[in-house]
């Protein structure tokens, strides 16, 4: 195996033996040939589709085929076997049609991976090894292959997050495929690459937006909410990842069984939205983010379900009430199944199995404040711009994205704790948890820790940071009063780093370590091109942050 796709890869170069997330080797080697099967049907696809033939089914099967593919999210090698199967076959239906309707195409005219077929699944693990990260001799062009990539998975996860909830745009999905497309030709160089990895970054933007508006159209605006972070004496069910849909229809489904439902990690922004207001059963979040799960959801006591990543692997004292559904898979998990012909997933086994167990342990108690999406924040733009005026406020801190077991993370903390009283900290995604229970207090009311939701929700920072430049009538977006201190850990926060460089964003500090499978020479061009930086000490990014402010 040799994935280096997140940032807790070993040595951060590469998970050679077996994954610090519990990927095995087998789990490894079969995503990368699923991987390398999906750009070759997007290639495809993408040639079909500009003879006017589009292929909803395949758009549908890639994005969720590269979905299972991010960090913590599916270690299933059988399940992959038979999507790497479901995939030829699509592919054969795909090629027949286009022959059909537009003539035939000679398999010389197409990349390996657009016509390699097998099998039995001792094929599979035999060619795996040949199609992984590793197939070009230019170390530039690999980096460049693998920071597209990864930026696309991230847009997939938000396009299907939107998808299951009724929204789309061609162009998104038209992006995912040429942009995969694009991995498999060896006559693009890095000015072409680096075109598509900028181009990425807007389509991250277009794909935030459209998740953005599925979320507000379906649940309401989020609104400032203090959530319990303490527990009930009932049963519970503990819900991660970050699919609202699967909890909306949780939720209606345990309405009057005597359960209670909590929130985990990157579900915690969905306490903030008027549609989950009227459930009473709903109570609040427990625990923190995705890393600390294995001694939180022992001390829960009832049923988990993990929506999207964040999965661990789990320990053995719990994984029997530890329930998948969506694309998260682990073998020997009990699997909620998909919604078929528009009916919700049906849940009653899990809801059955939380009426036999203990009420959670108690870990923590008090509330955290959430839902400052941009909705909220705006409905008050004309305090925060006074404030900004009079000097009351200095200026804003991005610092969202995502937390993990790297020790260096306490940065974010000591960062959260150094900043002066007169500057608020913007944040989304997991990495609020370094320091969302800190008491940082508020400017005239306004909390000093901002959070507007989940990773998902990144869209609201560049949409808050769009609204201030127009209200302070600023001409550079990197002329705002805002700096950016951003944690990454998985593929969704590189589509969001993307995102914010397709916006001329400069200056971005980006921690605790960059990406691995940036290679010298791009990260010389990122640091060219956009300033990006590594973090450095807490002392000297503070006093940096505040000259930039
Ligand atoms: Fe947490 Fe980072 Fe949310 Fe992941 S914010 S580790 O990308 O999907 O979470
Ligand atoms: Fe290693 Fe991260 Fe890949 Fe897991 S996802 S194998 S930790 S690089």
């Amino acid at each position: 195996m040799y994935c280096d796709q997140c940032q807790e890869t070993v040595d951060n170069e590469a998970c050679t033996e077996t994954g610090v997330c519990g990927k095995d080797a087998e789990t490894s080697n079969i995503q990368d040939l699923f991987v390398w099967e999906l750009k070759g049907l997007a290639y495809l696809a993408e040639r079909a589709r500009t003879e006017g033939i589009v292929d909803e089914d395949v758009r549908v099967f890639v994005v969720e085929g590269l979905f299972s593919t991010i960090t913590n999210v599916n270690f299933d090698p059988e399940w992959f076997e038979g999507q790497i199967r479901e995939g030829f076959e699509l592919r054969r239906d795909l090629r027949e049609r286009y022959e059909r309707e537009v003539g035939p195409i000679a398999d010389e005219a197409l990349p390996d991976a657009a016509t390699w077929e097998a099998d039995d699944s001792a094929a599979f693990y035999r060619k795996a090894p040949e199609v992984g990260v590793q197939t070009t001799e230019s170390e530039d062009v690999q980096s460049l292959r693998e920071l597209l990539t990864y930026g696309i998975k991230g847009i997939a996860a938000y396009a299907d997050h939107a998808y299951v909830l009724g929204e789309q745009r061609d162009e998104v999905f038209e992006f995912v495929q040429r942009g995969l497309a694009a991995t498999l030709e060896d006559e693009l160089d890095v000015d072409d690459l680096v075109g598509l990895v900028l181009e990425c970054g807007e389509v991250g933007v277009e794909v935030m937006e459209t998740l953005d508006s599925a979320h507000t159209s379906t649940y309401g605006h989020p609104e400032p909410t203090e959530v319990d972070i303490g527990t009930r004496d009932r049963p519970g069910i503990l819900v991660s990842g970050h699919d609202l849909k699967d909890l909306e229809e949780l939720l209606e489904q345990t309405e009057g069984e005597g359960v209670d439902v909590y929130t985990h990690g990157e579900m915690l922004p969905a306490h903030a939205y008027p549609a989950f207001e009227e459930y009473d059963h709903f109570v609040g979040n427990y625990g923190n983010a995705w890393w600390q799960q294995h001694e939180e959801f022992e001390a829960f006591n009832g049923p988990v379900l993990m929506t999207t990543n964040c999965l661990v692997p789990p320990n053995d004292s719990y994984a029997g009430r530890t329930y998948t559904t969506g694309v998260v898979r682990f073998p020997g998990l009990p699997h909620v199944d998909d919604r078929t012909d528009g009916e919700p997933k049906d849940f009653s086994a899990l809801i059955e199995h939380a009426k036999e167990t203990e009420p959670p342990e108690e870990i923590e108690s008090g509330t955290v404040p959430n839902g400052f999406a941009h909705n909220a924040v705006l409905e008050r733009a004309d305090d925060i711009i006074e404030a900004i005026q009079a000097g009351d406020i200095r200026g804003f801190v991005v610092m969202g994205g995502c937390d993990g077991r790297h020790p260096d993370r306490d940065y974010y903390t000591e960062m959260a704790e150094s900043l002066p009283e007169d500057v608020i900290i913007l944040t989304a995604g997991c990495a609020k948890y370094r320091y969302n229970k800190l008491d940082l207090g508020n400017i005239g009311g306004i909390p000093r820790v901002l959070d507007a939701g989940q990773c998902n929700d990144s869209y609201s920072l560049l949409k808050i940071a769009m609204e201030l430049q127009a209200a302070l009538d600023v001409e550079d977006v990197n002329d705002l009063p805002i700096a950016y201190d951003i944690a990454w850990y998985e593929q969704k926060a590189v589509t969001v780093l993307l995102a914010l460089l397709s916006q001329g964003v400069k200056g971005i500090r980006l921690g605790p370590t960059l990406p691995a499978f940036l290679s010298a020479n791009v990260v010389d061009l990122l640091v060219e091109e956009f300033d990006i930086k590594p973090v450095d000490s807490v002392e000297r990014d503070r006093e940096a942050i505040l000259e930039e402010l």
